[in-house]
């Protein structure tokens, strides 16, 4: 037997404190596509998501609330747990970093590693703001002051644990250049290159719990805790069962691709690669850090009272409509704008225009025509069949560049190809000449066939739509292919198709 390789594609695991926004939705969406495409094709996929609960700030929140750090994630998870169920997000699994299996893993590897001398304990001299409780380093600080709170800050110097990072720089420019899909997009791999050139340091990875409690223990050392980010990196091998099901591990670690934003990209593509090469495990195949979305134009804060809540917007526009609206607006790696204006000019016009009329006017003349049953194939060619082939390969071809825009854009082009076949063809003009009745049963089965096809190409990145659409047609399950690419003529003569409404009913604008 052989091991086939796993798909395995992670989010970021996002703070527990954090409300849960757009952005958030962003980059777990689009991980759900990629992995609804894999699945689709027949491939095996883990998909991982989940959140980092450890760390200052939920100790200090769960101080504030009077109840114990572990009390308060507990509390907060559910904001993240609740929207993905709201979103549908097909995630295999969610790791939390408080968990028991999750902690065993960071202390293995701290071991490991300080067992092979890649850890070491050192003197280490800060500038610390104590009404912030933060460490700044020199070059933080700004004319003696917290650059955060601009209140003055003292000099410390406090023993910590150190992973030896720096001595790894050149290992890894080389690894970046020989690998050139490793640190996507280019402009990315580029910063990171550039950032490389100037030397590496040694990362300071514990903390003195006197000074922060809420953490993992570092094994070897009672007295510490471990910094977040090692700890935080972790979860994408603690998932996928390191040095607890080997087998399994191996198979899911070869297809790994992370999935975050730009803000994190120094701890994905230098932290976390050298940790992996400390250890004696491959590299993952990928690390794509997206662009960052603004709000009509501003930054999204609290402050500004400007954060989208994606639960809400899907709410009010349907799930579909916000993951096409994510995935089309921007290219995936590029910074983007989200307003209600840009969200309701897609729907208007690709959503209930393009796919919405063509699906509406082929059914209805079915309907007229046909009392709403598929008529046969008849002989000859199918004038769009090659057409949907050649879409579904543009779909796997952006999916493996996870690239989704090109995906939708394919699939939109293929979607205007039925439209125009249409107005060519004219069916409701075939429709009155007794005639022509056969020319017409093969028009309209072209269509409804076409329209089985877009529900295929649709089904990873707009899974409502699509299963509605599958239902309309009559026909059962859900979209699936026959072996690994979408046949033509899958349905079945006689079949009964129904009508239940607009896919996407027009949004009128209001001021
Ligand atoms: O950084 N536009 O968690 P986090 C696009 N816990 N994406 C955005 C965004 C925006 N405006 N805002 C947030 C952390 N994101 C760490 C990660 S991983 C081992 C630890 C998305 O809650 C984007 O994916 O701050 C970004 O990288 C992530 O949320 C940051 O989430």
């Amino acid at each position: 037997m052989t091991d086939k390789k796993t798909f395995y594609v992670t989010t970021p695991i996002y703070y527990v404190n954090d409300v849960p926004h757009l952005g958030h939705a962003y980059t777990t969406v689009v991980a759900d596509c990629l992995s609804r495409f894999h699945r689709l094709r027949g491939e095996e996929v883990f998909f991982l998501t989940g959140t980092d609960e450890h760390g200052q700030k939920v100790e200090q929140a769960a101080a504030a609330a009077g109840i114990s750090p572990q009390d308060h994630c507990d509390r907060m998870v559910h904001r993240f747990q609740d929207l993905w169920r709201q979103l549908d997000t097909s995630h295999d699994d969610f790791i939390r970093t408080t968990q028991e299996r999750h902690i065993r893993v960071v202390q293995a590897i701290l071991t490991d590693l300080h067992d092979r001398g890649e850890i070491y304990k050192d003197s280490y001299q800060g500038w610390y703001c104590v009404p912030d409780e933060r460490f700044w380093t020199e070059k933080d600080i700004e004319g003696g002051n917290c650059p955060d709170c601009g209140r003055p800050v003292v000099e410390i110097t406090e023993e910590n644990y150190f992973f030896r990072m720096g001595k790894y720089r050149q290992w890894l420019v080389d690894y970046i250049t020989e690998n050139p899909d490793f640190v996507r997009p280019q402009t990315r791999r580029n910063e990171i290159l550039g950032f490389l050139r100037k030397d590496l340091g040694d990362l300071c990875i514990s903390r003195p719990k006197e000074r922060l409690s809420w953490g993992v223990e570092i094994p070897f050392d009672t007295d510490f805790v471990t910094y977040v980010w090692f700890d935080a990196l972790t979860n994408y091998i603690t998932a996928p069962g390191y040095l607890v099901d080997e087998k399994r591990f191996t198979r899911t670690w070869e297809g790994a691709h992370h999935l975050i934003g730009k803000d994190i990209l120094t701890t994905h593509a230098v932290y976390w690669p050298i940790m992996l090469h400390a250890l004696g495990l491959p590299q993952p195949k990928t690390i794509f850090a997206h662009g960052w979305w603004t709000i009509e134009g501003r930054k999204m804060s609290k402050s500004l009272g400007n954060v989208v809540d994606p639960g809400r917007l899907a709410e009010e526009y349907g799930i579909d409509a916000i993951r096409y609206f994510l995935m089309r607006e921007v290219p995936f790696g590029l910074d983007g704008d989200f307003s209600k204006r840009a969200l309701i000019g897609r729907i208007n016009n690709d959503l209930a225009n393009d796919l919405g009329n063509v699906f509406s006017r082929i059914l209805a003349m079915t309907k007229k025509y046909f009392d709403g049953f598929v008529p046969p194939s008849g002989s000859g060619e199918s004038p769009l069949a090659a057409q949907g082939a050649a879409a579904w390969e543009e779909v796997g071809k952006a999916a493996e560049k996870i690239a989704p825009h090109l995906a939708l854009a394919a699939i939109w082009e293929f979607i205007g190809r039925i439209n125009k076949f249409l107005d060519d063809e004219k069916p409701w003009i075939l429709a009155r000449d007794p005639e022509q009745r056969d020319r017409l049963a093969r028009c309209l089965r072209e269509g409804l066939e076409a329209l089985r096809f877009t529900a295929i190409l649709l089904a990873a990145f707009m899974p409502h739509t699509a299963a509605r659409m599958w239902a309309d047609l009559g026909l059962d399950g859900g979209p699936s292919l026959r072996g690994t690419v979408p046949g033509w003529n899958g349905l079945p003569e006689g079949g009964r198709t129904t009508l239940s409404g607009p896919l996407f009913p027009r949004i009128e604008e209001k001021d």
